[in-house]
């Protein structure tokens, strides 16, 4: 059984309407958020390591080997922070990008294994 994982990079609230039901936007049409997915590899790296994504989109990282986490490097900036916590091989974890800015992140359990965000 797959764990699916809801992170906010904001607001908890957006990030279930975001994944329930689409984002409505001024207009009232309903706007997808593109995922754009990461792997965490056995060899403890992640593949991409660099995503480029626009505001609004979410990054899905899923487990493919190893445990792992894929934590914000500036986690003192609660309004920017993210932290999927622990993913294990076969869980996923989303993030809304809410915020446009370069975002750097690690594994909390593998030092060299870092990863970019980049929202625009
Ligand atoms: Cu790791």
């Amino acid at each position: 059984m797959r764990t699916v994982l809801v992170l906010a990079l904001a607001s908890a609230a957006a990030v279930l309407l975001a994944v329930s039901s689409g984002v409505d936007d001024s207009s009232g049409q309903e706007v997808r958020a593109t995922v754009h997915t990461v792997k965490m590899k056995g060899n403890n790296t992640f593949e991409p390591a660099e995503v480029k994504v626009k505001v609004g989109d979410q990054v899905k990282w899923v487990g493919e080997g190893g445990t792992h986490t894929a934590t914000a490097d500036d986690q003192t900036n609660l309004k920017k922070s993210f932290n999927t916590g622990t993913v294990k091989m076969g869980q996923e974890a989303i993030i809304n990008c809410n915020n446009a800015g370069t975002f750097l992140y690690h594994c909390e359990f593998h030092g060299p294994m870092k990863g970019k965000i980049v929202v625009e």
